[in-house]
């Protein structure tokens, strides 16, 4: 008999913590969780089983294949914006051919089971490619439709995965003599830069807010990798996994598409210095930019147009600014790391 999971990919990244823990204390149904990192020890006990494996392996797949029936699969795994540059070839092999092995886990199963697996996929702002600063400050909130123009391989690889996903969902095979019956369930919501108070992300381009909050709270100080008034939108983590559970539970007859924008709030890195320095007064920002991760912040959106998630599933983010920062972030972080607040 195979054992009934979630699957859970890039289960050790900042958004696989958020998500493990909600679902483990919610009691939901068993995590089989991947990362080509052995999981966080906090972590296990929340688990049915951790592997430490890549998706790039076809015969682990067909093992998962062989062991698991698989209801969902929240694949989390990529390489983020700013590593990606470095390696685009190596990053364009895990964040496209991996979503493809996972689709087509994902599709294996839904034949199996007889029904259409959801297949969840957190895509991002990086998909959005504004031409200029001009243009950036002048253009209202983005919906999902416009500016699809990435500058960096990371928002290419998610924007090409949105695709695969439609393509795996409606219209895989169709040709073939007998064309897949079910697809796959897929879901996909574009998250704007995320926030956690307990870890701290690495390689991606919307980090100068974390970085900045969580080396104020150890006491050190921080130089900003983008200018002060280089704004993009946020969302606290809590926000993050609220909206991938309410779209992963919204039944499907009630989703006018499949790719959601959602955000909470837009924010400069000089405001954030504000409110870091009146919340560690100690602290030291300084301001170091380099050029091209700047360049990669300025061509996302200042804003994101999530309405359609408003009004399709009735998203709405518990966090504003305010809440983000007075009720979540600093006091967490200031628990986090208490022995370094004067
Ligand atoms: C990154 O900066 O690459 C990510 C993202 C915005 O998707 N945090």
């Amino acid at each position: 008999m195979r054992k009934k999971v979630i699957l859970i990919t890039g289960a050790n990244g900042e958004v696989g913590h958020g998500l493990i823990t909600h679902i483990a204390n919610a009691n939901r149904s068993g995590i089989l969780a991947l990362d080509i990192k052995e999981l966080d020890s906090s972590l296990q006990p929340m688990v049915k089983r951790a592997i430490v494996g890549d998706i790039l392996d076809n015969r682990l797949l067909e093992y998962l294949m062989s062991e698991y029936e698989i209801s969902a699969i929240y694949h989390l795994a990529a390489l983020l914006s700013t590593r990606a540059e470095f390696t685009p070839e190596a990053a364009h092999k895990v964040n496209v051919q991996g979503t493809i092995n996972l689709l087509h886990l994902a599709i294996e199963q839904s034949r199996w089971q007889g029904n259409a697996v959801k297949f969840i996929f957190p895509s991002s702002i990086a998909v959005f490619g504004v031409p200029d600063l001009k243009t950036k400050a002048a253009i209202p909130p983005v919906t999902e439709d416009l500016y699809n123009m990435p500058i960096t391989m990371y928002g290419c690889n998610k924007l090409y995965c949105e695709h695969l996903g439609r393509y795996y969902a409606a219209h895989y095979r169709q040709l073939a003599a007998t064309p897949e019956p079910y697809g796959v369930d897929f879901r996909c919501l574009r998250f704007p830069g995320l926030i956690s108070a307990h870890t701290i992300p690495s390689g991606g381009t919307s980090d100068f807010v974390p970085e900045m909050l969580h080396a104020a709270a150890q006491g050190k100080p921080y130089a900003s990798f983008v200018r002060p008034d280089a704004i993009i939108p946020f969302m606290v983590m809590p926000d993050a996994i609220k909206s991938l559970l309410m779209l992963s539970e919204t039944p499907r007859e009630n989703l006018s598409r499949l790719i959601y924008n959602v955000t909470s709030f837009s924010v400069s890195a000089e405001a954030v210095g504000q409110i870091v320095k009146t919340a560690f007064p100690t602290t030291s920002i300084t301001y170091n930019v380099d050029d091209k991760r700047q360049g990669i912040v300025d061509s996302w959106p200042a804003e994101m147009d999530d309405s359609r998630a408003r009004q399709d599933w009735s998203w709405q983010p518990d966090y504003d600014q305010r809440r983000s920062f007075e009720e979540y972030l600093i006091p967490t972080l200031r628990k986090h790391y208490g022995h370094w607040v004067i």
